[in-house]
């Protein structure tokens, strides 16, 4: 099977990209196995005022040494610091935004959780997703998987016993499905959502949501459908965050043919104002997508 260096070669990848996606794609293994001794909640605060589980600021560490050591990332912003790391000395330019540990919470339940990352070229972060060099997300359940692209489709491998991960399927395709998942409770719907919520499953959609973005968006990949954060009455900006959230997902999404929306516009399209900004999220399959824009549209008129 082939391996993910024999695949970044073989897709035309620059050389410092390939180094800089491996040296991630690794960290999986000491993150794993870290889980065990790190179950628990940090003494600390993100930026949002959400207690850090002890792995967010593990990881969100790990990650940062061996980026900041090098030499590939001149920028990197991750959604567990409150301000954005600079590397002056760095010898390439990429710039790269990370939720280290997105669904931690569910470490202590055992549920499947994962990192996310994104990587511009340029050194800057506050770039709209459109312009990402590559995006990838490791998810830690039954297996270790690393799901990939560098612009030219997506791809999903798996790490073997001996660390190397090995391709699992190429050209991923996001079918048209009907799971969905969504965050928020119900009476805290706007109604665009509620409406949107309603159709669905007045179409016999079934609910998927483990709390784990990165493990209910695989689903999605896998067996089409949508999952949803969305506004919320008093947050309307929703929970989850453009840069280390929506933008290396949706660029995923894309890449297999869906689309990812905050019900009004395509978000890859969207610059970031600053690094911590939250949206609604709408990603998943075209069929999906389609009607959560109409829904959004009809309640406009
Ligand atoms: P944690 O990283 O704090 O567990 O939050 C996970 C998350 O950002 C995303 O992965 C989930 O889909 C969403 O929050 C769950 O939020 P709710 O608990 O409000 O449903």
């Amino acid at each position: 099977m082939t391996t993910l260096h024999e695949y970044l070669e073989s897709a035309g990848c620059e050389t410092d990209l390939c180094t800089l996606i491996e040296l991630i794609a690794e960290q999986a293994q000491p993150i794993r196995e870290a889980f065990i001794t790190h179950q628990a909640y940090a003494e600390s605060e993100n930026v949002y005022g959400e207690r850090q589980a002890a792995m967010d600021t593990w990881s969100d560490e790990l990650i940062t040494r061996v980026l900041g050591e090098s030499g590939l990332v001149r920028a990197l912003s991750s959604e567990e610091q409150d301000e954005v790391r600079t590397f002056p000395g760095a010898k390439a330019e990429y710039a790269v935004v990370m939720d280290p540990m997105d669904g931690s919470s569910l470490i202590q339940t055992n549920l499947a959780v994962g990192t996310i990352v994104g990587i511009f070229g340029g050194g800057d972060v506050l770039q709209p997703g459109r312009d990402l060099k590559a995006a990838l997300y490791m998810l830690y359940g039954p297996m270790t998987t690393l799901t990939l692209t560098v612009g030219k489709g997506v791809c999903i491998f798996a790490m073997d016993h001996g660390g190397v991960y090995r391709l699992l399927e190429r050209d991923v395709r996001i079918p048209d499905g009907n799971l969905y998942g969504t965050g928020g409770g119900r009476p805290d719907w706007i109604d665009q959502h509620a409406a949107f919520i309603t159709a669905v499953e007045a179409d016999g959609a079934k609910l998927r949501y483990t709390g784990s973005y990165v493990a209910d968006f695989h689903q999605i990949l896998k067996y089409g459908g949508i999952y949803c954060y969305p506004a919320l009455k008093g947050k309307p900006k929703g929970k989850l965050r453009l840069l280390y959230e929506a933008i290396p997902v949706g660029f995923i999404a894309a890449q297999a043919g869906g689309a990812i929306t905050d019900g009004h516009i395509d978000l890859l399209d969207l610059k970031p104002a600053e690094p911590h900004q939250r949206t609604p999220i709408y990603v998943g399959s075209m069929n999906m997508i389609s009607l959560v824009k109409e829904t959004f549209e009809r309640s406009r008129v």
